[in-house]
């Protein structure tokens, strides 16, 4: 199934079930610049998804993934509003982070400003070989606002961060799997492939491991220790008390289940 939610954003259904939904940015000529009816048509998105999906893809149509803001918009706005289109930005990118799937955003091109936020809001990130990542707003005169300051150390640590957005530092897709922004590198051209094939893999889960997952373990990470291992009983005895749990492990038990094996 393919649904036009927006003129630049696409919904596509895969899977026998329609349980993957690939998402795709479809503004090329444009770079996939992210304006103001693009942000929300990406919260609205995320936060209606057919009750099928049980997993999504972001990609972005054309040579690049997403060039961030849309500069054209920026002249027009005064600090109050500056502010209020931050905070969009984030209700849309929480949408993306704390929605009901995990998302996989398959990266290529230009991954920056606000496309490495919109990618980092994301729960793993698949890059082909052409991916590059940059942190433009230093250079610009402005700042992240899209969540970027939240998300990205946390990905790659302050410091590095701190230096993509003073000296105008270009991460390749190598050093950028190496540093930690993305999880996997694949060829020039397969970035959705593998997305989609991972996504196909995630939807299998138990649905309340995968919500655990999105939703606890962040939460636990910014828990003191002892706060964030009590957290972590209950998610475990809320997950492995659902039927299908139980099922899947008798099925271990049984041999009817597979290994876990060597790739
Ligand atoms: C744009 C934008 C944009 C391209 N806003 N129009 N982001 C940036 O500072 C990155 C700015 N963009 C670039 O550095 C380059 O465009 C790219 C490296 C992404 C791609 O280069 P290239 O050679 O393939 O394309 P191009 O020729 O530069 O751009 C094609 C068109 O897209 C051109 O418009 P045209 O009408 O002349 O054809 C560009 O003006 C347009 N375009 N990027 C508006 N970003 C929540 S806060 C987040 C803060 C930020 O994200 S700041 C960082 C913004």
């Amino acid at each position: 199934m393919n649904a036009n939610t927006h003129p630049d954003l696409t919904l596509s259904l895969r899977g026998e079930q329609s349980e993957v939904a690939v998402v795709t940015l479809n503004r090329a000529a444009k770079r996939n610049a992210l304006n103001d009816g693009l942000i929300l048509a990406i919260r609205d998105l995320f936060q209606n998804l057919p009750k099928s999906v049980r997993a999504a893809v972001i990609d972005g149509s054309g040579e690049h993934f997403c060039a961030g803001l849309d500069l054209s918009e920026l002249s027009e706005r005064d600090a109050g509003e500056g502010v209020m289109h931050s905070r969009m930005w984030h209700t849309a990118l929480d949408c993306v982070e704390k929605g009901t799937v995990p998302v996989i955003a398959a990266l290529h091109g230009a991954v920056v400003g606000g496309g490495l936020e919109l990618a980092s809001a994301c729960h793993i990130r698949v890059a082909d070989e052409t991916t590059f990542y940059a942190l433009p707003e230093g250079t610009r005169g402005i700042f992240v606002g899209g969540g970027g300051a939240v998300r990205i150390p946390k990905l790659i640590g302050a410091a590095r961060m701190t230096d993509m957005m003073l000296t105008g530092r270009v991460y390749n897709a190598a050093d950028g799997e190496r540093i930690g922004l993305a999880q996997y590198l694949v060829p020039t051209g397969t970035a959705l492939d593998k997305a989609i094939e991972l996504a196909t893999r995630i939807a299998t889960n138990a649905p309340m491991t995968n919500y655990a997952l999105m939703h606890a373990l962040p939460r636990i990470a910014e828990q003191p220790a002892d706060h964030g291992l009590f957290t972590e009983a209950l998610m475990a005895s809320i997950a492995q008390s659902a039927p299908e749990a139980k099922e899947r492990v008798r099925a271990f038990l049984e041999g009817k289940a597979a290994k876990v094996t060597k790739e």
